[in-house]
Order: C-alpha cells, then structure tokens, then sequence
C-alpha cells in the first residue's frame, strides 16, 4: 500500500467524501486511460461520474476516436451525457481498460462489488479488460471483507432458483451463510425484489469472518451451485485500486 500525494488541481475542490471519490477517480484516469487505449468499460455507482467527467476534460480530439462500454443504465446515461461514443461488448470483446467503483477492498485486492445490482456486467467488463482498476473512498479500504461492507455478498440468481438457493445458504450443512435475504426495491410501499438489468433477483449473504479470509472459497463454492449467474466477490481481477482520502492524499494498493 503507498500513499500518493496528489499532483492535481482541482479549481473547484470538493470537501468530504466526494472530493475523495472525485481523487480516486481523477488519479485513476490520468494514470491509466492513456491516448492510445481507444476501448474503456465504464463501471457503476457514486464514484464513477468522476471517471466519465475526467475523462471527458481529456478532449474531443482524444475522445472521437473511442469508444466507452457501460456495465448498466447509470453508467449509459454517463456516457451519453458526457458526449462520447456508447459501445456493446457484442461488438469490443476486448476492452483496454475498465475502471469501477467496489463496496470493499482487501489488501489482496479481492472485491465486494454489487451494491447497485450490477455486478454480472462489471464483471464481464472487468474480466475482458487488459486492465481493470477500481476507484472508491477511503471507507472502502478494508483488511477483512465483511468489515465495511456488512450487508453481505450479492448474488446475482434466476429468479426461478431464489427460494432454493435462500433455503441451501441458509442451510447449516448446505451453503452456511451466516444470514441470506432477498433484496428488495423500496418503491412507494409496495416492494417487490430488487430485479437487476438482466431481469435476475439479488440475494445477498453474509458470511463468518473466517470465509472472508478465503473469499475465493466463497466465490468457488457459490458459482457450483445451480441458479446462482453471478457473485460479486472478484477475486484477482484488479490490477490497482486507488482511495481518495479526505486530506487531498490518495492510497494505492
Ligand atoms: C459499483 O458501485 C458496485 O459494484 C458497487 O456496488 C458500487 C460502489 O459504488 P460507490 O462508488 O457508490 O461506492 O461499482
């Protein structure tokens, strides 16, 4: 882990929290989204606008000739309004680079991701990357996976296959979660399942502290089981992460 000074000057600086995603992002685009890197997945959640809008301050002339693949309608939406050229992974199976968010990281780089339900696509993103960077606060910064991040790891699941797989993480002798429950959407009262952009449900599940220590494990164990798309543990996929911190430094691991 190194803690980096950071070199940029920022005319309007923001305080707290999102002047320290807006570093992570901004030190993570202008160490790796370089002239020629012509393909770049684009991730989701609150700290990636600031990839986009660093992105986007590279210029036109750079910009007309890439283009950006999103891992869901948030991050299509910034692409859009930041004026560049939406793209498909149907059409670029091989990206440059992918920068996105997590909801924790551990010194080994092994992530939770899939707070906002988009994880199945982050991954394909970040699988089909040359390099595949991860951009958050401080908070995200963790030694264990599970510390900061309690609400569990999500699952992405056919909505067919949610009733057994709940029963089997809730199993002692099956899949031993230490809690498991279906997302739901708080919409106006009447919630129905959180129902993600592949139209799948999310279950997220909380393990021991002890599996955490071995998410690989979990990762290996939930992906055998049938019904489960997709689990948003990655594990050996970044290649650095970068947390803004609020003093204006940023930490690399
Ligand atoms: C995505 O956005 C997710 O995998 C993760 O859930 C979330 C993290 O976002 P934020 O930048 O808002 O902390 O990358």
């Amino acid at each position: 882990m190194a803690t980096l000074s950071s070199n940029i000057v920022d005319p309007a600086p923001l305080s707290g929290i999102e002047g320290a995603k807006r570093l992570a992002a901004w030190t993570a685009v202008d160490r790796h989204i370089k002239p020629e890197h012509k393909i770049i997945g684009i991730g989701s959640g609150s700290t990636v606008p600031y990839v986009v809008e660093r992105i986007v301050a590279q210029g036109k002339e750079v910009n007309k000739d890439r283009v950006f693949l999103p891992t869901g309608f948030q991050s299509k939406e910034l692409i859009v309004k930041g004026g560049l050229t939406l793209a498909d992974i149907d059409q670029y199976t091989e990206l440059d680079v992918t920068i996105d968010g997590a909801d924790e990281v551990d010194p080994e780089l092994n992530c939770i991701k899939g707070g906002g339900a988009c994880q199945l696509r982050e991954k394909v993103l970040a699988e089909a990357a040359e390099t595949f960077i991860v951009v958050a606060d401080y908070r995200k910064n963790s030694h264990l996976l599970g510390t900061a991040w309690k609400q569990g790891v999500p699952i992405e699941v056919s909505p067919f296959a949610y009733a057994p797989l709940l029963n089997a993480l809730l199993s002692p002798n099956k899949l031993g979660a230490k809690s498991a429950k279906l997302r739901m959407s708080p919409s106006g009262g009447k919630a129905g399942p959180v129902v993600t952009d592949n139209g799948n449900f999310v279950i997220d599940a909380v393990f021991s502290e002890s599996e955490y220590k071995n998410p690989k494990e979990i990762l290996v164990k939930l992906k055998l089981v049938t019904g489960v798309v997709e689990v948003g543990l990655f594990c050996g996929m970044a290649k650095v992460a970068y947390f803004g911190n609020e003093d204006g430094s940023v930490t690399a691991l």
